[in-house]
Formats: C-alpha cells, structure tokens, sequence
C-alpha cells in the first residue's frame, strides 16, 4: 500500500476512497492523469473504491438531457477502459442513490455562506455572472461533501484543483461532529499528488486543462486520434531553450515544466527520472517522445471506450448494479445521520 494512502486520523474508518468526475462531456487529458489514473492505482492495491459519475453536479449548469445521459455512459465507458473493474470499484451515477442528494441537503445547513463565498471555483465558473448562476453551482461543495460522507470515505483523490472543496469536507465534517457531539464523520485524506496533479494548457502554462477552454489546442481530448493528439503537441507552447536536467531548471518555465510533467505521468516516471533522460534535448527532439508516449496510452483507451459504447445496455447493467451496492452502504449511514439530526424517518426495507 501506498504511502498516501496511510491515515493516522481515521483510525476508527475502515479505509475507503471515494471520487467523481462530472459527466459533462468532453474529457480530458487531465481528467486522466489528475484523477483517473490515480482511480487505478488505488483499486489494484486492493481498497475498498468506489467511483462515481456526478450528473448531479453536472446539473449546477445547463446541460442537454439526452446528451447528459450519453455523457454520463461515456464517462462509464472512460472508467472502465481506462482500467477500473466493477468486479473490483464500485461505479456508478450519483442520481441513482438518492443518498447523495438527502445528506447534500443536510450539509447545506451545516456549512456557512462565508465559507461557501471564499471557494475560487465558484468564483470562476460564474465569473462576472454570479447573480445568474445557479444556486446548485453555489452550493455544489456542500454536495460533494455528502458524496464523500455518504460512504464515510477515508481518501478522496482528485487533482490539485479540488484542493479546497476538500478542506470544505473536513470543516463539514468536523462541525456536523461537534454540532451534534458524536464522532461520527470521518477527517478525510485528501490523496492529491505526482506530476500530473494539475495538468495545464498547451497554450498557457499558467491555466488548468479544461473542457471549457473555447481553444481546443489548449487540451488533449480523450476522444482525440492519434493525427489530433500529433498536432496538438506539436504546436504546445514552449520556449527556445533546450531542456535542463534538473527540475529547478524547469522553475519559471510554466510550459516545458508542463510537458514534461505530462510525458513523466504518462511512463509513471518522476521528473527527475526523465529529466535525467531527456536533459539537453531540444522540443524539437523532446516532441516526437512525447506524442509516442501519449498515442501509445491514450489510443487504446479511446479504442476501448468507442467499443464499450456500442453496447449501451451493458453499461447501463454495469451502473445499476453499482448503484445497488453504492446505495448498500449509504442507506445505514444516512440513517443514523438523520437520527443524530433528529430527523423521524422510518427504517427502509
Ligand atoms: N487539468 C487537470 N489537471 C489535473 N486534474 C484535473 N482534473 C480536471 N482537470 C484537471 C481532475 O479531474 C477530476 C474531475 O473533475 P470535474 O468533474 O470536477 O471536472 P472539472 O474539474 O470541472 O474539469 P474541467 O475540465 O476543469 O471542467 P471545467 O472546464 O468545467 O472547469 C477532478 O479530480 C479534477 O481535479
């Protein structure tokens, strides 16, 4: 087991992780080697790991409805082809265990609008549009909180960005557990890390790779070919000098530290490892490498995803048989959350 995957904090919680991703189409790059991947690894060291297909979050903006179910099966595809087995991880949709959304409600009047008023995604996403944005993209970490809670996960990795909705999570947690004088929710382990942690733009090393970027030479697309993939790098930004051996040689080098964190992610290497290779390369050189290595892991994930989406009904068997082992474990953790609330509610069969 992993280092990053020792608590010292939770030694009353089985270890368990718990992670999202949003079903709002257009997966990227940095959707694999921030979250997925990580997914991975986590499920061959043999915890308990469940992994969720957030629509519910997805909804905190306009999404069309049948492509948001489309989305939500590709994203189960993405899974599965990228390495998870539901044999082994618990996947499935959040509307599918209604869990998700009760304990979310019960969070929304734990948290404090002054905490919810300092989240900087919030702040990005709607931008100048607060006043229009829904309240759902408002509210959404106190949702996410429950996500986690619902399950009494101990670990939660994700990428960089999410740094601070996780923060969020443990406040939440911690005032819900004081609230009420029980020690009932766990303090969760962020599992944040590696070289990919925050994959940024081809086009600016100074931004997260996004879907909603409106360049998409700024990201690597999952459904990208191996032509787009060749291209795209080919024309990242960088700058004229040759690469450097050591990783403070990448200190103020935003977009050469980016490729090379990306080629490292991609070969499970360290920077320091492929800055030892690589060292003294140009991009003319350092390119090429690069895009091998990408074809090489991307192209049959997206093989594998087209081939899984022609069985629709097989994905959707896979999510229902995830949410009724999801639902398992979150009905008992609710309930008792609704009784220490004070809540009646009858005992479901
Ligand atoms: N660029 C990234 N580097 C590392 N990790 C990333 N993640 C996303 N982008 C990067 C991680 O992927 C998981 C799913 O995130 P999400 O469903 O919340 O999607 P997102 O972060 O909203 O994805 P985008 O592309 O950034 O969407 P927009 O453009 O809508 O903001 C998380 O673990 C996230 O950290």
């Amino acid at each position: 087991m992993s280092d990053a995957v020792q608590t010292q904090s939770n030694s009353k919680f089985k270890k368990r992780v718990f992670s999202g991703i949003q079903p709002s189409g257009g997966l990227t790059l940095g959707n694999y080697l921030g979250a997925v991947k990580r997914f991975v690894q986590l499920q061959n060291e043999e915890i308990e790991t469940i992994y969720c297909m957030v629509d519910l979050h997805a909804i905190t903006v306009w999404q069309d409805p049948e492509q948001l179910k489309n989305n939500t099966r590709q994203l189960a595809a993405f899974y599965i082809a990228s390495g998870l087995n539901p044999e082994k991880s618990i996947l499935f949709n959040q509307s599918a265990v209604s869990e998700h959304a009760e304990l979310g409600w019960i969070f929304n009047c734990v948290a404090r609008m002054g905490w919810m008023k300092r989240m900087t995604q919030f702040k990005d996403k709607a931008g100048k549009n607060a006043e229009n944005a829904s309240l759902g993209l408002f509210g959404y970490p106190a949702l996410m909180a429950a996500d986690i809670l619902a399950y009494h996960a101990t670990h939660v990795p994700v990428g960089d960005d999410q740094k601070q909705h996780l923060e969020l999570t443990r406040d939440i947690a911690a005032k819900f557990n004081h609230d009420f004088g029980v020690d009932f929710f766990p303090m969760i382990d962020p599992v944040i890390g590696g070289p990919a942690a925050r994959v940024m733009s081809l086009r600016d090393g100074s931004k997260k790779m996004s879907k909603s970027d409106p360049s998409d030479q700024s990201r690597i697309n999952m459904s990208d070919d191996a032509d787009s993939i060749a291209q795209k790098f080919r024309k990242a930004k960088t700058d004229p000098d040759a690469l450097p051996s050591e990783e403070l040689g990448l200190e103020n080098r935003p977009e050469a530290k980016n490729l090379v964190a990306i080629y490292a992610a991609l070969g499970d290497q360290s920077v320091e490892q492929v800055l030892s290779d690589v060292g003294g390369k140009q991009f003319s050189e350092f390119k090429p490498m690069l895009v091998e290595r990408a074809v090489e892991t991307l192209s049959p994930i997206t093989g594998e995803m087209n081939r899984l989406m022609q069985d629709v009904s097989e994905i959707d068997r896979v999510l229902k048989d995830g949410a009724d082992k999801a639902r398992a474990i979150a009905a008992p953790i609710l309930q008792r959350t609704y009784d220490i609330v004070g809540l009646l509610r009858p005992e479901r069969s």
